[in-house]
């Protein structure tokens, strides 16, 4: 979008190669005009990197392992964002006990990026600021106001 983001993004794939994440593919800019960046695989990502903690907003993404549902619920949620999440599964009682239990304000099942202007879009914790669209959207075009009158006395 900008310079600022364009260099945060950087930033960012240069801490996953520090903190000793694996480079699959990418991770420079892409060609030498306007401010866009290759897509960008890490592998043997771990909790404690930045790239697993911060939003970037970037084409970057981590691979992480797991073994057990519950300690991938956990893991998940274990951080101080919580805008979206993704579940790739092929068994639906599976993504239904994830996507109940993940801290995050929509979850996308076999899917992703699915923003709808019937399905409010926001975040948990420090992600993003109330919710867009659906009903939920209103909100933030609506000035209510309380008038509350005195009467002088009561006649029944
Ligand atoms: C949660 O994150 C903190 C700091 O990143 C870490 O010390 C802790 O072990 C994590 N807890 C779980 C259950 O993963
Ligand atoms: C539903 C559930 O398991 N929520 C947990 C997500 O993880 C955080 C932190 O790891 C827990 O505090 C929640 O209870």
């Amino acid at each position: 979008v900008d310079n600022e983001q364009f260099e945060k993004i950087l930033e960012l794939i240069e801490s996953g190669k520090q903190e000793g994440a694996k480079l699959e593919c990418g991770g420079s800019r892409q060609g030498d005009k306007g401010y866009f960046i290759e897509s960008t695989v890490f592998s043997g990502v771990t909790d404690e990197m930045r790239i697993a903690k911060e939003e970037i907003f970037g084409p970057v993404q981590q691979i992480l392992k797991f073994k057990t549902i519950e300690e991938v619920i956990e893991r998940a949620n274990n951080t101080s964002y919580g805008l979206a999440a993704g579940v790739f599964t092929n068994d639906i009682d599976k993504a239904l006990t994830i996507s109940n239990a993940l801290q995050a304000g929509s979850v996308w099942i076999n899917c992703w990026g699915a923003i709808r202007p019937n399905a409010p879009f926001g975040g948990f914790k420090m992600s993003g600021n109330g919710r867009e669209y659906g009903e939920y959207g209103l909100n933030a075009f609506t000035e209510i106001k309380t008038v509350t009158v005195k009467l002088p006395n009561k006649n029944s």
